[in-house]
C-alpha cells in the first residue's frame, strides 16, 4: 500500500518494543489505524525478533481494548462488600492521599505497604516515581522476591552476574544443556540457534520433569524428579573431579573453593544421585561423560529449577559446572541465566532517594504480612505492576488477608484483576502502547525505546504520572518533579552514559558494547570483587539453612504422593493475558498416576493438600514424568472451576537462598470431584457413606 493510501485511512506504522516480562523483548511494528491499534507485528529492528514474535503479543489489543480494561478510577463506597462507582481522577488521589495520611498519623508509614513485581518491566514503569514517593513517606519496604531471586544470587556470588552466551552464539555450541528452563514457551527465539546447532551436528540435554517439546527433540532428556538438580549437577562434578576431567588449570587460575565444593560433591556418585532424582544411573553417567568430552558446550538455565527448598543451591551447582569443566573461553561456551545485570544503568541513579531503614517485607510472605504482622499492622495495600491475589504462594492466606474489613487496598492495573476486584480503590493504568518506557531484556543485551502508538485508553496513565500526582498531593515533589512519561524519559537517560541515550532515543535500540555476544572469560569477567570465580561463597553457606550444596528431602507423605509442578505457558506471560483464556485449564497427570485412581481425561478433578485445593478438568498426558502433576502458573481465578489457582497449594515457605517462592515444591493427591444432583433422600444416604471426593 502507499503512503497516499495510508493517508486516506489515517494509517501508519509505529516501531516499538515488547516489555512484558519475557526474556527476548522482541522489537514490534504496530500499525495504527484513525487512532486505533489495527495490528501488532515484529520488526528487524532487533536481530533476534527476526519479524518473528509471539501469538499473545499479536493479540495484545484484545487487552488493550477488551473487557476486562478498567476505564477510568473506582472507587467502593459501602466496606468490603459494597459497589464499585466511578470516580474522577482527582477524588481517587485525594482519596489515596488522605488515607496515607491518616494512616501515617495513627500507626506509622510502615503501616503501608507498597506491592510491585514487573508489570510492564520497563525502567519507567517501576523504580522512578514510585520509588520515591514510597522512601520519602517512609512506608514498608518490599524484597521483590517472588522471582529469579535464588538464581540470581547465585549468579551474583559466582560470577557477579557476568553477562552470559547469547542466543545466537548457541548455533556455535557442540553440546547444548537446556536446564529447568522451557524456551519453547518461555523465550521462543532461542530455539532457532538450537535448532541450527542441531542441524550442525550439535547434541542436545533437556533436563525438565516434562518431557517438553524440546525433550522430544533432544538426545539425552532426564526427567528428574523436581527439586532434586541440586544432587544432579553435584554427581556431575564428583565425576568430573573424580576422573580427572576437571580442568584443574582453569580452576587454579581463575576461581577460589573448588576443594570444598569438590569436597561437598562427594557423596554424590552417580548411582546415589540417580537414585535420589528418579533418573536411569546410565543416562546421568552419559550426560556427565559427554559434558567432559564436548566442547564449545552452554548451558541454558532457566528459573524451573530455582523454585523449590533446593533451588538456590541447585543453580549454583548447575552454574559452577562450566568453571569446574573449563568450558569456557570459546565462542558457544560457557553459560546463559539472566543478562539483567549486563547493563550498569541502576535505578539509584534516579530515584535520588535513599532507601529508607524500614521493614523490609518479603513479597512471598503477603499472606502472613496482612494477618500476622505487627507493630504496625498493614493497613493499606498499594498494588501495581502486579496481581498477587494468584500469583503469590499460599493464595488462600492472600485472599484472606485481602479480605480484611479494615485493610485499605489500593489497585493500580490496566484490567480489573482478581487483585482489583478486592480493592477499594482502583486506577487504571496505560498499556506499553500507550506511553513511553525503557525496555532492557533479561535474555539478551538490547535496551530499546517503546513508544506510544495510540492515546491513552479512556482514563488510562502511566505510572510515573500518577505517583508524581500523589507525591505532590503528599507534599512530597520535588521541586521540578517529573510528572509526564516524557520527562521522565529525558531525566532516565539523562542518568546513562551520553552515547547510550543518544542512540537509544535516535536508533530506539542500543545493544550493551560488552555484552551483545560476548565470548565469557574473553570479552567479559567475572564481577567479583577478585576477578575470580567464587565456587564455594562463605557468606551464603552461613545464610543457607543446610549449608551449600548440601540437599534437603521434601518430606513426602503417602497423603499427599504427587509433586505438582506450575510452569510457564505459551498462553500467558504470568497472569497477564489471562482474562483472555476461554474455559478452565486443565490439570496434567501421567496415565500410570491417574490408572490407580480410577480417572480419565475429561474427569472433573480436585487436587488437594492441607493448604487448599484446585478443581478442574484433568487431561492424561504420558509426557508428565510419574508422580508428578502440572498445571499452568498465571491462571485467573476463572479459569479454574472453584475459584483457587496452584497458588492455592503452594506454601509460604522460602527456597534454601534468596528467600525465593517454592512453587514447584508442593505435594498433593487429585481424585475425582463427584458432581450428581441428589434428592434429600440420597443426600443422607450418601452422609453415611465414605463421601469420598465429593464437594
Ligand atoms: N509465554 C510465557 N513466557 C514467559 C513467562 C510466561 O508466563 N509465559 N514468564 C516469564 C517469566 S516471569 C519467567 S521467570 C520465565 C520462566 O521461564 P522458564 O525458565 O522456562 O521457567 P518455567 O516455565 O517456570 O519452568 C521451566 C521448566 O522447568 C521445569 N521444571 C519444574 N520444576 C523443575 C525442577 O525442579 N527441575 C528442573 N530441572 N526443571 C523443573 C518445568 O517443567 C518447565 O518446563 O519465563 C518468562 N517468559
Ligand atoms: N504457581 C506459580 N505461581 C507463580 C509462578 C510459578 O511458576 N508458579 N511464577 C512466578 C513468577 S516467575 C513471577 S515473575 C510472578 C509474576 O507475578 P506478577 O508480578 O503478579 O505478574 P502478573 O500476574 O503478570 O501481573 C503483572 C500485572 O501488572 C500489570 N501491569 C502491566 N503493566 C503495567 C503498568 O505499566 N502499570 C501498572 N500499574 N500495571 C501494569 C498487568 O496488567 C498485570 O496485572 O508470578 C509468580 N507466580
Ligand atoms: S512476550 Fe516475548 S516473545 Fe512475545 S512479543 Fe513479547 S518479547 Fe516477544
Ligand atoms: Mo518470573
Amino acid at each position: 500500500m502507499g503512503d497516499d493510501d495510508n493517508l486516506k485511512w489515517g494509517r501508519s506504522t509505529v516501531d516499538t518494543v515488547c516489555p512484558l516480562d519475557c526474556p527476548d523483548a522482541c522489537s514490534l511494528a504496530v500499525t495504527v489505524e484513525k487512532g486505533k491499534v489495527l495490528r501488532i507485528d515484529g520488526s528487524h529492528a532487533h536481530d533476534a525478533t527476526n519479524g518473528y514474535i509471539c501469538a499473545k503479543v499479536r493479540r495484545f489489543s484484545e487487552r488493550v481494548y477488551g473487557e476486562a480494561r478498567i476505564p477510568y478510577p473506582l472507587v467502593r463506597d459501602g466496606g468490603r462488600d459494597g459497589e464499585f462507582r466511578k470516580a474522577s481522577w482527582d477524588d481517587a488521589l485525594d482519596l489515596i492521599a488522605s488515607r496515607m495520611e491518616a494512616i501515617r498519623d495513627e500507626w506509622g508509614a510502615e503501616a503501608i505497604l507498597p506491592f510491585s513485581y514487573g508489570g510492564s518491566n520497563g525502567l519507567l514503569t517501576q523504580d522512578t516515581t514510585d520509588a520515591r514517593l514510597f522512601r520519602q513517606f517512609g512506608t514498608s519496604r518490599l524484597a521483590r522476591t517472588v522471582c529469579a531471586m535464588p538464581t540470581s544470587t547465585a549468579n551474583q556470588a559466582l560470577y557477579g552476574k557476568m553477562p552470559g552466551v547469547t542466543y545466537s552464539d548457541y548455533r556455535y555450541a557442540r553440546l547444548i544443556i537446556v536446564w529447568g528452563a522451557n524456551p519453547s514457551s518461555s523465550g521462543v527465539h532461542l530455539i532457532p540457534h538450537i535448532k541450527a546447532a542441531q542441524a550442525a551436528g550439535a547434541a542436545l540435554v533437556v533436563i525438565d520433569p516434562r518431557r517438553t517439546n524440546l525433550a522430544r527433540q533432544a538426545d539425552i532428556h532426564l526427567a528428574v524428579k523436581p527439586g532434586t538438580d541440586v544432587v544432579v549437577a553435584l554427581a556431575i562434578h564428583r565425576f568430573l573431579f573424580k576422573q580427572g576431567l576437571a580442568d584443574q588449570e582453569f580452576l587454579d587460575e581463575h576461581a577460589n573453593g573448588a576443594a570444598q565444593l569438590r569436597e561437598r560433591a562427594s557423596e554424590w556418585t552417580i548411582d546415589h544421585a540417580a537414585s535420589v532424582a528418579g533418573l536411569d544411573p546410565e543416562l546421568l553417567e552419559n550426560v556427565a561423560e559427554m559434558y567432559a568430552d564436548i566442547s564449545p558446550a552452554v548451558i541454558r538455565c532457566g528459573w524451573g529449577l530455582e523454585r523449590n527448598r533446593n533451588g538456590g543451591n541447585a543453580a549454583l551447582a548447575v552454574l559452577a559446572l562450566p568453571t569446574v569443566a573449563g568450558k569456557f573461553g570459546v565462542r558457544g561456551g560457557g553459560y546463559s541465566m539472566s543478562n539483567s545485570g549486563a547493563w550498569r544503568h541502576s535505578p539509584e541513579d534516579w530515584i535520588g532517594v535513599p532507601e529508607p531503614d524500614t521493614r523490609l517485607v518479603n513479597m512471598n510472605h503477603l499472606g502472613r504480612a496482612l494477618l500476622d504482622y505487627r507493630d504496625p499492622p498493614v493497613q493499606m495495600l498499594f498494588v501495581y505492576n502486579c496481581n498477587p491475589a494468584v500469583t503469590m504462594p499460599n493464595q488462600n492466606k492472600v485472599l484472606e488477608g485481602l479480605a480484611r474489613q479494615d485493610l485499605f487496598t489500593v489497585v493500580f492495573d490496566q484490567v480489573m484483576t482478581d487483585t482489583a476486584a478486592l480493592a477499594d480503590v482502583v486506577l487504571p493504568a496505560t498499556t506499553f502502547l500507550e506511553s513511553y518506557d525503557i525496555v532492557t531484556s533479561y535474555g539478551l543485551s538490547t535496551m530499546q525505546l517503546a513508544k506510544p502508538a495510540i492515546d491513552a485508553v479512556g482514563e488510562a496513565r502511566p505510572n510515573v504520572e500518577v505517583f508524581a500526582e500523589l507525591a505532590n498531593r503528599l507534599g512530597l515533589a520535588a521541586s521540578g518533579e517529573h510528572g509526564t512519561d516524557v520527562e521522565t524519559l529525558l531525566a532516565v537517560t539523562g542518568t546513562m552514559p551520553d552515547e547510550v541515550g543518544r542512540d537509544l532515543m535516535g536508533a530506539g535500540i542500543v545493544t550493551d558494547p560488552a555484552g551483545g555476544a560476548p565470548i565469557q572469560f574473553v570479552d567479559v569477567s567475572p564481577r567479583t570483587p577478585d576477578g575470580k570465580v567464587q565456587l564455594f561463597p562463605e557468606a551464603l553457606d552461613h545464610q543457607t539453612p543446610s549449608g551449600l550444596y548440601r540437599y534437603q528431602e521434601h518430606p513426602a507423605t503417602d497423603e499427599y504422593p504427587l509433586s505438582l509442578i506450575s510452569p510457564a505457558t505459551e498462553k500467558t506471560i504470568n497472569s497477564s493475558l489471562g482474562e483472555l483464556r476461554r474455559g478452565p485449564a486443565s490439570l496434567h497427570m501421567h496415565p500410570d498416576d491417574a490408572e490407580p485412581r480410577g480417572l480419565s481425561t475429561g474427569d472433573t478433578v480436585r487436587m488437594f493438600n492441607p493448604l487448599g485445593e484446585v478443581h478442574s478438568p484433568l487431561r492424561l498426558n504420558p509426557d508428565m514424568r510419574r508422580g508428578t502433576v502440572g498445571l499452568p502458573k498465571g491462571l485467573w481465578r476463572m479459569s479454574t472451576l472453584n475459584g483457587s489457582t496452584a497458588n492455592a497449594l503452594v506454601s509460604d515457605d522460602l527456597t534454601d537462598i534468596g528467600g525465593g517462592a517454592v512453587f514447584n515444591d508442593v505435594r498433593v493427591e487429585v481424585a475425582r470431584v463427584v458432581t450428581v444432583s441428589l434428592d434429600a433422600e440420597d443426600v443422607s444416604k450418601w452422609s453415611a457413606g465414605s463421601g469420598d471426593g465429593v464437594h
